[in-house]
C-alpha cells in the first residue's frame, strides 16, 4: 500500500429549473385529497374507506425545514390526476435521463478542476435508485464524457452513496489503482417518491452532484486534502423501498405503496441523531481532531431538528448557519446529495488550514463521515 494523499479537487452542480413551493404542493395534494374523497363518500361513511386528510404548509416546514423542492417535471407533480414525474422512455442509442443529469454535475467539476475527462481513471455513479439494472449508469457516463481508458460503476447505499463513493475513490488513490476519479450522485428522488402520501410527499427533490477525488500531487493548488473517512452501517427497515426486479414474482403485491419510499419518521430521527453524533465524536478522536473546533459542518440535509441536534451534540454548542449550513429550504432532501450540495454551495469562504466535515445519514441506516482540510 503507497500513501498517496487524496484530496477533493472539485464539486459539480445541476440544479433542475423548475421548483416547486411548499404552497403549491399542498394546494395539488388538498385536491387530491378533496377528490378522493368526494368519490369515495358512501365507502367512507359505511367505514369501508378511510377518508383522506389535508397536508398543511405550517406542519412542513415546522417538522422539516423545507420550504420548495428543484424537480424535473413541476406539472405532472402538481396535476392532481397525475402526481407522478413523466419522463418519455428515450430510445438506447440516446442518453438517459439519469446519465445527463450525472453528466451535467461532472462537466462543472472537471472544468473547476481544470481536468481533462480523458485524464480521469474511475468514476462512480453513487446514489439511491439507478433507472435500470444493466448496463451501469457510471459507465454510460463515462462514455459520454469520454473517458476512454477509465472503469465505472453503480453503487448504492441510499442517502449515504456519495460518501461511501468517497472513500471507496480514496482507498483506490491510496492503493495507486487510481489518481482521479469522479463520484456522481444523480438524484431523480421525485420519481421514488409517493406524492399521494401526506407523510411524506413533501420530502424529496431532484439533483444531481459530482465529486472529483485525486492523487494530492496531481491537483489544482487550491483543494481539499481528506484527512480521515470513516463508513458505519446498521441494518433498519425504518427507511425501505421494496421495488426490485422480483416484484413481477409476487404479481399480487406487486403495485403495494412499499414498492415507492416510505419510513417511520419520528423512529428514524431519534434513531440516528445519537448514531451519527457518536460516530463523529469517535471518529474524529480517531483523527485526533477536536471536534468542537471544527470550521464547518456540511451535514446531510433531511430534516433541520436532526441537523441541529447532531451538529450540536458534535461542536458542544447550538450551531449557526454559518458552523452548518442548510440547503434543505430550497433543494429539500436530495438523498445522497444533499451534504455535497451543501459542501459546494458553502465552502468558498474557508481560509486555508480550516477543518471541517461532510456527513451523510440515511436508509440501512447507514453513516460516513468525511473531514477535509483546506489547502
Ligand atoms: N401535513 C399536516 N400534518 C401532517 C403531515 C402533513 N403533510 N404529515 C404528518 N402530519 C401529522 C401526523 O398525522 C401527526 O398527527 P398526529 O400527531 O395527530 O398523529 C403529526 O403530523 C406528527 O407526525 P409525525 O410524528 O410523523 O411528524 P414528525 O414531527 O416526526 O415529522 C418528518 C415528520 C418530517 C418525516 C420527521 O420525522 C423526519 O424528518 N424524520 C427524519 C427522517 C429522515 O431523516 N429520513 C431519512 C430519509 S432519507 C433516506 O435515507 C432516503 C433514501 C432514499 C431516497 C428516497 C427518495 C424518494
Amino acid at each position: 500500500m503507497s500513501h498517496n494523499v487524496a484530496v477533493i479537487s472539485a464539486t459539480g452542480l445541476f440544479t433542475p429549473d423548475q421548483s416547486i413551493s411548499n404552497e403549491e404542493l399542498v394546494e395539488s395534494f388538498n385536491q387530491y385529497v378533496d377528490k378522493f374523497n368526494s368519490e369515495n363518500e358512501t365507502a367512507i361513511k359505511a367505514g369501508d374507506v378511510e377518508a383522506l386528510t389535508h397536508s398543511s404548509v405550517e406542519f412542513i416546514e415546522k417538522a422539516s425545514g423545507i420550504k420548495a423542492r428543484n424537480v424535473l417535471d413541476k406539472d405532472n407533480i402538481l396535476n392532481p390526476d397525475v402526481m407522478v414525474p413523466l419522463f418519455p422512455e428515450r430510445p438506447n442509442e440516446q442518453l438517459s435521463i439519469m446519465a445527463e443529469i450525472g453528466v451535467k454535475a461532472c462537466e462543472q467539476a472537471l472544468a473547476a478542476a481544470g481536468r481533462d475527462a480523458k485524464d480521469v481513471d474511475a468514476i462512480l455513479c453513487a446514489c439511491s435508485n439507478m433507472q435500470r439494472a444493466y448496463p451501469a449508469v457510471a459507465v454510460e457516463i463515462q462514455d459520454a464524457l469520454g473517458m476512454e481508458e477509465a472503469f465505472g460503476f453503480d453503487m448504492n447505499v441510499a442517502c449515504s452513496s456519495a460518501t461511501f463513493g468517497i472513500q471507496t475513490a480514496v482507498d483506490y488513490i491510496k492503493s495507486g489503482n487510481a489518481k482521479s476519479v469522479l463520484v456522481v450522485s444523480p438524484e431523480i428522488t421525485s420519481a421514488h417518491l409517493n406524492w399521494r402520501d401526506r407523510d411524506s410527499h413533501f420530502i424529496f427533490g431532484d439533483v444531481a452532484t459530482a465529486v472529483l477525488v485525486e492523487q494530492k500531487d496531481i491537483a489544482p493548488d487550491t483543494h481539499w486534502e481528506i484527512l480521515g473517512t470513516k463508513l458505519k452501517t446498521k441494518f433498519s427497515n425504518n427507511i425501505r423501498n421494496n421495488f426490485g426486479f422480483l416484484n413481477r414474482t409476487s404479481p399480487e403485491t406487486r403495485d403495494n405503496a412499499d414498492k415507492l419510499f416510505v419510513q417511520e419518521g419520528r423512529k428514524v430521527f431519534k434513531e440516528v441523531v445519537p448514531m451519527v453524533a457518536t460516530m463523529i465524536g469517535d471518529h474524529a478522536n480517531a483523527l485526533d481532531i477536536d471536534a468542537t473546533g471544527l470550521r464547518r459542518l456540511w451535514l446531510h440535509q433531511a430534516n433541520a431538528g436532526m441537523n441541529r441536534l447532531i451538529a450540536q451534540r458534535v461542536l458542544g454548542h447550538e450551531a449557526n448557519e454559518d458552523e452548518s449550513p442548510t440547503v434543505l429550504d430550497s433543494y429539500a432532501n436530495t438523498s445522497s446529495a444533499g451534504s455535497i450540495i451543501a459542501f459546494h454551495s458553502h465552502s468558498q469562504d474557508l481560509k486555508s488550514g480550516d477543518i471541517g466535515l461532510i456527513c451523510s445519514f440515511g436508509a440501512g441506516y447507514s453513516a460516513g463521515s468525511v473531514f477535509v482540510k483546506k489547502s
